[in-house]
């Protein structure tokens, strides 16, 4: 108690609620098959029922008071019962939950056992709730197909962009003896319906390299975890296995061997995990060998992993994340954020039906504030994922809270034109948009072995709300967030308003103190935590904001700049490129203007960036007192946990305000309107 360790999947005991003694009559469940997955629906069910009720559920010999649970071809009642009522088509991971007010019966039916064990969840998160059970009948079926979570866990145990502790996947460059700790994390990420999980950071090494041949038993205990959560399991591979691992002395995806070594390598795989996912990889991005070396193109690379997949069913996901990171900052011509687009877009068509590219949601690496990637939706052939990061590398490392599902909601519902009006990124990730056989959502996690999971206990909201969005992008902000903070904490009125008014206004109060205006970046090199508005001005990596004595901003449009703009369509493409219309939040990662242009919101840039920075911090030491208003809500270990948090951030914050208010006035000369004080 008080460690947060069970998240959203605590059921604690209802005996004073009015919802017990309805809940009770339901307290048994029938269930005829003996399916892996359907037994994880029927134990998960139990022990929820358990909590709550205080006695276990029995076994029903009828369907009469009781749950039934079952597929349509295997449970003969679950059949008839859709069959009468025709649920309208609920696909392969959909489910029906019914009502059954004759029989006082709930069924719970879905055409294969992962549908049952997603309409499972869903009755639990019901209960949770303390919904009634009275005319209970829905029917849910997923938007995307692939719902994905990337682990950047390295096998020393070291996790990248890691902010919770250590992997629980591997310790010491080998498997974690206690596999318990992976088991619960299948449960967290089945009970918001991930399908898919890579168990390996994109960033492989020598030692990962062989987790597909030496380490292949060990995944093989792995994927079995998964497979009973209905998760399929994946590999990031290393472009260059061929030598690193096989003895041979290239890598070229057109040499015979080479595809042969690959074509060798993963039959071996699906001799022992025969539902194997496939291959992730990032290729010719950040110093990871790839198909440029033997000037071979992305569509040679993933193409010859794909072969090696076909056969099995297996799938290559290709990340986009290439660009030159080896920029001279003098290069005003190269910009980082043309890079993933004008490397593949070139490609549409050429890739085989197996593979999927994966596109980060932004053009240059998920900053507080970008624009949507130009590439998504915009290569009709070619199989697309959409690329979101949990783990909050950019976004205060999970000492500070921000919120994220409220981005990633604007991300989805941005339209990108690509077959006119209403092509939004949430049809392109789908697939809907352009009809792709193969398409959906990957984010990259942000758990660790940190008791709480996620560090800072109120970042587990957004790796619940990643589960919640990826299956329903319809579902509003409001909705994810309430019921998360009942099934984490509980029904408490205060308690609500005060966690919401907390998770909702965070971005806004992260983004108010840190880089102003979409220019991004502006942090500690290589840790990418706290203030550092020159940290990257000089590097290599194209991440520049070109601040001097007059302006500041990234000219990246057709008329002056490196063109950028024009990567987009319709009239995203004049509103950006065009300082009339460009939206203020964005303002600087389009253009370069003098520190006295004037906003949209009225104000100047200088005067913005002041605004910002002071009422950012202001703002974020409110929290800590808005928290502490909370006390004794909940279990004060729950409480004591987000106290050291807040207090840190509050903290951090002013560092962030002085640093960058200091830079700017140093820089411009231009005085704060409202005279507060600037260190000089
Ligand atoms: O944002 C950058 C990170 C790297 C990461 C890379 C990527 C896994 O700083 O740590 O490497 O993106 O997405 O490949």
């Amino acid at each position: 108690p008080g460690t947060g360790y069970q998240a959203w999947l605590g059921y604690p005991s209802i005996a004073s609620d009015k919802s017990i003694n309805e809940y009770m009559a339901y307290n048994r469940l029938h269930v005829t098959e003996d399916d892996e997955v359907i037994q994880t629906a029927v134990s998960e069910l139990s022990r929820g029922l358990e909590g709550m009720l205080g006695v276990p559920p029995t076994q029903a010999v009828q369907v009469e008071n009781a749950i039934v649970l079952g597929t349509i071809g295997g449970h003969p009642h679950v059949g008839l019962v859709f069959v009468e009522h025709q649920f309208e088509d609920i696909g392969p991971e959909g489910y029906f939950i019914w009502h059954d007010n004759e029989n006082q019966s709930i069924v719970v039916g879905a055409a294969t056992p992962s549908g049952v064990l997603y309409g499972t969840f869903h009755l639990l998160r019901v209960l949770r709730m303390g919904a009634s059970l009275e005319n209970l009948t829905l029917v849910e079926r997923p938007a995307n197909k692939l719902r994905m979570i990337n682990q950047w866990d390295n096998m020393d145990g070291s996790v990248e962009r890691g902010y919770a502790g250590t992997s629980i996947f591997y310790k010491d460059s080998r498997f974690s003896e206690d596999l318990g700790r992976v088991r619960d994390y299948a449960r967290l990420l089945a009970s918001v319906s991930v399908n898919a999980i890579v168990i390996n950071n994109v960033n492989v090494h020598k030692v990962e390299s062989k987790l597909i041949t030496e380490f292949l038993p060990q995944v093989a205990r792995l994927a079995a975890i998964f497979r009973a959560y209905a998760i399929k399991l994946f590999v990031s591979v290393n472009f260059a296995s061929p030598i690193e691992i096989g003895g041979l002395s290239t890598a070229d995806p057109l040499d015979p061997a080479v595809r042969q070594w690959w074509k060798d390598a993963t039959a071996g795989i699906y001799q022992q995990i025969p539902d194997f996912g496939g291959f992730l990889v990032k290729a010719d991005s950040e110093h990871r060998p790839g198909p440029f070396t033997y000037n071979r193109d992305h569509a040679d690379g993933s193409n010859m992993l794909a072969e090696a997949l076909k056969p099995f069913g297996g799938i290559v996901i290709w990340r986009c994340f290439v660009y030159n990171c080896k920029q001279d900052w003098r290069d005003r011509k190269t910009d980082r954020a043309r890079a993933a687009y004008d490397h593949f877009k070139p490609l549409d068509g050429k890739f085989m039906d197996n593979v999927i590219l994966q596109i980060k949601n932004g053009p240059i690496d998920f900053q507080v504030r970008e624009p949507v990637s130009p590439l998504l939706g915009a290569m009709p052939s070619t199989n697309q994922v959409l690329e979101l990061q949990i783990t909050q590398e950019y976004t205060g490392q999970q000492r500070h809270v921000f919120y994220l599902i409220p981005q990633w909601k604007e991300i989805l519902e941005f339209d990108t034109y690509a077959k006119g009006e209403g092509s939004t990124i949430k049809l392109a990730a789908s697939g809907a948009l352009h009809g792709n056989p193969l398409a959906g959502i990957a984010a990259v996690s942000n758990i660790g072995d940190d008791l709480n999971w996620t560090g800072h206990l109120l970042a587990q909201a957004n790796l619940y709300g990643y589960g919640r969005l990826i299956w329903n992008p319809e579902l509003t902000v409001d909705e994810i967030t309430e019921e998360w903070i009942v099934l984490t904490f509980g029904h408490h009125e205060k308690l609500m308003a005060t966690i919401k008014q907390i998770l909702l206004s965070s971005s806004t109060i992260y983004e108010s103190y840190t880089a102003p205006l979409g220019v991004g970046f502006m942090v500690t090199p290589h840790t990418h935590y706290g203030p550092d508005v020159d940290g990257y001005e000089y590097a290599m990596w194209g991440t520049y904001h070109y601040a001097d004595w007059q302006g500041i901003g990234v000219d990246r449009t057709q008329a002056t700049g490196t063109g950028y703009t024009s990567q987009y369509l319709g009239p995203n493409c004049e509103r950006y490129e065009s300082l009339v219309t460009c939206p203020d939040d964005l303002l600087l990662f389009f253009h370069h203007v003098p520190y006295t242009h004037i906003l949209h919101s009225g104000k100047t840039v200088i005067q913005h960036i002041y605004d910002a920075h002071f009422e950012g911090a202001e703002q974020a030491a409110a929290l800590v007192d808005l928290w502490a208003d909370l006390s004794g809500t909940m279990e004060a270990g729950l409480h004591k946990q987000v106290t050291e948090r807040l207090m840190e951030q509050a903290e951090h914050a002013k560092e962030w305000r002085d640093r960058i208010n200091t830079y700017f006035y140093r820089k411009s000369g231009i005085a704060d309107g409202l005279h507060r004080f600037i260190h000089l």
